[in-house]
This record gives structure tokens, C-alpha cells and sequence, in this order.
């Protein structure tokens, strides 16, 4: 079968063709977000020569050491946002609170909010493991200047859009704008993400489970017993699972879109909301999962029904193929 040769620009502008009424600043704010993307790739891909590998020395809000990489990545995507003419504000997860901003262009109505994390998995950078940026778009709710915190604390169902970039043995685009899920790989050579993967399907039942198990013993009853579950023998359920976990949220979600699989970041008793965050981690994920035929639960209610009530939320995510996250909750609720 011959494979398109289309650029992601071209795909995002044949999408655009197929709703009249778009004015097209979504295509151009997802372009921006991929320019960006590809700064950020070259950096990550040079790291270990121009030394930006390691600490700066300071945290974020999260308490977290602070490698320069992050936050060269913030500053890149924040520019692009900044000067693209269509966001009223941008949330990251380097970032304190929302940064509102102010209407560059007049002829731009800036009606979009962005949530991003940088660089997700950052942790792993200096040991030339997968990382990634994970990015969320929405409408803005408030009618015009610089964006407010009710424009950034949307339900995830409210996502107009929604993609991670992961910067691995090659830089993959993945993103959905409620039209299936598709993914582009970045040809250096000529500069642009080329559509590999048209219209993603997760497999509805998997053989592969993603955990840090070194969480076993704060996990609850019913968690240990899913985990036992995947581990025991039964040749009719194709158990025991593959255990595959790379500490890069990305990574993990990237390869369970592609092979099937279930990744859980469950709550513990020392993470009594989990770690991952809802609006820059789990939603964007969420939305991309539920398009590819997939599921998305903090073990109980849908990631995108979650209600937020502040930009770094965290919430336990269960998420991947279907019948593995409904067998999960089985368990969860036991
Ligand atoms: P743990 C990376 O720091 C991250 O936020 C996600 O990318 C990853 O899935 C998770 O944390 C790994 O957490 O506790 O297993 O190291």
C-alpha cells in the first residue's frame, strides 16, 4: 500500500477544510505548538554535547529539581504561544500559575487556552531515555483580553484539541483534534513531521500492563489484587501480562497506543491523589485515548468529567485499552 506523503501542516490544513466555518487559527496554534516541538527536539537531541544536561539548581511548583532542559523547553513553547497571536493565556506544569497574555495582534481574536508539560519525564533526560511534551487546547470561556483562571479550569471534555511529541530514537507527533488520532515522525533532514500512523486504534484487550510496583505495598487491596491478577497464570485470559515501564509517561502511553496496554499511576497512601496531573498530564492523554477507541478513568469517574479546581491537580489515571481499564475498576471497586 502506498503510504501518503503528507506533512503534518498538510494534514492539519485538510482537516481544517473539512469545517467551513474555521477561521483557521486552530491550524495555525497547532502548527505553532509543532514548530516549537522541533526546536525543543534539537536541543533534546544535542544535550549530552552542549551540556544543558543537569541541574539548574532551582525547583518548580512541584518541589522538583529543575534540569535545564525543562526549562529552556518552557521558555521555547511559551514564546511560540506568546507570539502566535492565539492564546489568551497558557498554563505549564514549569509555571506557577496561568501567564495571561496579552492581545499581541488585533486581527487575532486569541480564543484559545493552552496547558502544556514541557518536558514529561524529565527525570530520565540524562540517562538519554524517551521524554516527551504533552499539549491540551481549549476555547476560551471569557470574551476578550488576556486569559483568566476560568478559561484554564476546563472539564477535559472541553478540549478542542490535544497531542504529546516524544523525543525518542526518532521525534514522534501524536495528536487529535476530535478526528482521530494520527502520528508524524520528524525527518530531520527536511525538517518536517510526515504522517506515519493515520487514524490510531488502541486494541480493545492488551498483554501488557505499565506500574511502578515499587508502590505495591502503599497500594490498596484491590489494586494488589489486580496486579496479582495480570501476574498469575491462565492461558484463556493470555496471562501473565508483560510488565513494561519506563518512568516517561509518554513513553509508556506512546508504546500501549500502539501495542494495547494499561498503564496506572494509581492514588497510595502517600499520594493519596496520585501523581499525575490532571489538566497537562491526564486529560490531554485522556482525549487522545478516548479517540483511539480507549479509556480513561481515575479508577472510577472519566478523566475528562473530573471537575477541576486548580491548575496542578493531581488525579490517580488509569488508561489505555478498554476491557483492561473496565477490568481494572472491577478490581479497584472489589
Ligand atoms: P515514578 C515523570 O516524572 C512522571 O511525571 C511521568 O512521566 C511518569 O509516568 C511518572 O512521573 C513516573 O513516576 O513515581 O514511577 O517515577
Amino acid at each position: 500500500m502506498i503510504k501518503k506523503f503528507e506533512t503534518f501542516y498538510r494534514h492539519i490544513i485538510e482537516q481544517e477544510r473539512k469545517f467551513p466555518e474555521a477561521t483557521g487559527q486552530l491550524s495555525d496554534l497547532i502548527n505553532d505548538i509543532a514548530l516549537a516541538c522541533k526546536v525543543v527536539s534539537l536541543e533534546v537531541n544535542r544535550a549530552g554535547l552542549i551540556d544543558i544536561i543537569g541541574f539548574t539548581g532551582t525547583k518548580n511548583v512541584q518541589d522538583e529539581e529543575v534540569k535545564k532542559l525543562d526549562v529552556y523547553a518552557n521558555e521555547i513553547l511559551t514564546h511560540a504561544m506568546r507570539m502566535g497571536g492565539h492564546t489568551c493565556a497558557v498554563c505549564s506544569e514549569e509555571e506557577e500559575s496561568f501567564v495571561p497574555i496579552d492581545e499581541v495582534y488585533t486581527d487575532y481574536s486569541h480564543k484559545y487556552i493552552c496547558h502544556f508539560d514541557p518536558l514529561d519525564g524529565s527525570s530520565n533526560i540524562d540517562a538519554n531515555i524517551s521524554i516527551g511534551t504533552i499539549f491540551s487546547i481549549y476555547r476560551r470561556i471569557s470574551a476578550r483580553g488576556p486569559g483568566t483562571i476560568e478559561d484554564c479550569l476546563q472539564h477535559g471534555y472541553n478540549q478542542v484539541a490535544a497531542g504529546y511529541v516524544v523525543y525518542g530514537s526518532s521525534t514522534i507527533l501524536v495528536y487529535t483534534a476530535g478526528s482521530g488520532v494520527h502520528g508524524f515522525t520528524l525527518d530531520p533532514s527536511v525538517g518536517e513531521f510526515l504522517l506515519s500512523y493515520e487514524n490510531m486504534q488502541i486494541p480493545k484487550k492488551s498483554k501488557i500492563y505499565s506500574a511502578n510496583e515499587g508502590n505495591y505495598v502503599k497500594w490498596s487491596k484491590g489494586m494488589q489484587n489486580y496486579i496479582d491478577y495480570l501476574k498469575s497464570d491462565d492461558i484463556k485470559t493470555e496471562r501473565p501480562y508483560s510488565s513494561r515501564y519506563v518512568g516517561s509517561l509518554v513513553a509508556d502511553f506512546h508504546r500501549n497506543l500502539l501495542y494495547g496496554g494499561i498503564f496506572m499511576y494509581p492514588a497510595d497512601r502517600k499520594n493519596k491523589s496520585g501523581k499525575l496531573r490532571l489538566m497537562y498530564e491526564a486529560n490531554p492523554l485522556a482525549f487522545i485515548a478516548e479517540e483511539a477507541g480507549g479509556r480513561a478513568t481515575d479508577g472510577k469517574q472519566r478523566i475528562l468529567d473530573i471537575t477541576p479546581v486548580g491548575l496542578h491537580q493531581r488525579v490517580p489515571l488509569f488508561i489505555g485499552s478498554e476491557e483492561d481499564v473496565i477490568n481494572a475498576e472491577k478490581f479497584l471497586a472489589g
